[in-house]
């Protein structure tokens, strides 16, 4: 039996990035490996990376819980929790700044962007955000971790101090191995298609959430950026807008590139943009639906409830341990 472990940040309505590279991921591998452990949790911890309004960052916290519910979650199957409700994610994080290196940390991409936006507004937390990574996964010996492309570079330094720890203090932690789409691992911006679909993006056109209606998704996908070529065909350096509508299209229709291709490539990028809209629609309405009964819903506080408690019982044992082998403490 294997664990699996994932967590998704709070920060703002869920994405199909989000949905494309890691929800529906999950779900997927929960259908696949019947034997193994999926540990999920929302990461409202790295969320305060970046500041949060209080209230509204409480609700995305139950509204990501319930989406991932509505989305195929096998609640059955998933410990679903919120990071904060478990402190060790947080001692061990600090344990971790102290296996991890400045020069280490400085490498990382996603700080380095989140950065350029001015050194005045960057937290402490937000450079050392990979520890607290690590502890995520870490603390729960996971096996695998499924992300999208972006966060490719995390996982390799958690990897990093896994290894560092545990030759200091002989074999501690798994190492935990990535588990990457094929299809819609980097899933870009409707406008800007040379960066990624981000939650957090300042331009709404950019982004298709999950919460979006009918009207708003066929709105977005029609004045997503293409080219001048009028060529369907699959090529992310010159037609990088395009590609990326490919991609979704894929993802959302779980068909190949090829067979998008193949069907598109006499049609105009009006009609392609129609259907792919349609295909996005007809995925997220039923979702959509069940979201609405579950949010307000004891079910979702119960299962939250269970998960909390099923958590804070690995991350306790592990933390203990942990303090052991590295000398805190009295015993
Ligand atoms: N554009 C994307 N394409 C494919 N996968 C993506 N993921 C995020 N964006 C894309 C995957 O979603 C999971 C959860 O990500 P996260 O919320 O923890 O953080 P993130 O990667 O930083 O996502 P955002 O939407 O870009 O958030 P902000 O704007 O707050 O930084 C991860 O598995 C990620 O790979």
């Amino acid at each position: 039996m294997k664990r699996i472990v994932s967590g998704i940040k709070p920060t703002g309505s869920l994405t199909l990035g989000n949905y494309i590279g890691a929800i529906k991921q999950f779900v997927k591998l929960q259908k696949e490996r019947k034997d193994d452990e999926f540990f999920l949790f929302i990461a409202d911890l790295h969320a305060i990376t970046i500041r949060q309004v209080p209230h509204e960052l409480r609700q995305r916290t139950l509204d990501i819980a319930a989406m991932y519910l509505a989305c195929g979650l096998d609640e059955e199957k998933t410990v679903l929790f919120i990071q904060s409700e478990v402190p060790q994610h947080v001692e061990l994080g600090y344990i971790l700044q102290s296996n991890v290196y400045m020069g280490e940390l400085e490498r990382m991409t996603q700080f380095k962007d989140k950065a350029q936006k001015g050194q005045e507004s960057i937290t402490s937390s937000l450079f050392t955000y990979p520890a607290l990574m690590a502890a995520d996964i870490l603390l729960y010996d996971a096996d695998y971790v499924p992300v999208g492309d972006d966060q490719k570079q995390h996982l390799e330094l958690t990897r990093d101090i896994a290894e560092r720890f545990n030759h200091y203090y002989n074999n501690f932690f798994t190492v935990p191995e990535p588990i990457i789409p094929k299809v819609g691992a980097r899933i870009m911006d409707l406008q800007d298609p040379n960066k990624k679909m981000s939650k957090s993006e300042d331009n709404p056109k950019g982004y298709i959430t999950l919460f979006d209606n009918e009207n708003l998704i066929k709105k977005k996908i029609a004045s997503a950026v293409t080219d001048s070529l009028a060529i369907i065909q699959f090529d992310p350096i010159n037609q990088p807008g395009l590609a990326n509508l490919i991609n979704i299209f894929a993802s959302m229709s779980d068909q190949s590139i090829e067979e998008i291709v193949e069907k598109y490539k006499e049609s105009s990028y009006k009609n392609f943009k129609e259907d792919l809209g349609q295909a996005i629609v007809d995925v997220l309405k039923p979702i959509q639906e069940k979201y609405q009964a579950l949010i307000k819903s004891d079910k979702l506080q119960e299962i939250l409830d269970k998960g909390r408690d099923t958590a804070n019982q690995y991350a306790f044992k592990k933390m203990r341990k942990c303090k052991q082998k590295i000398g805190l403490g009295r015993k």
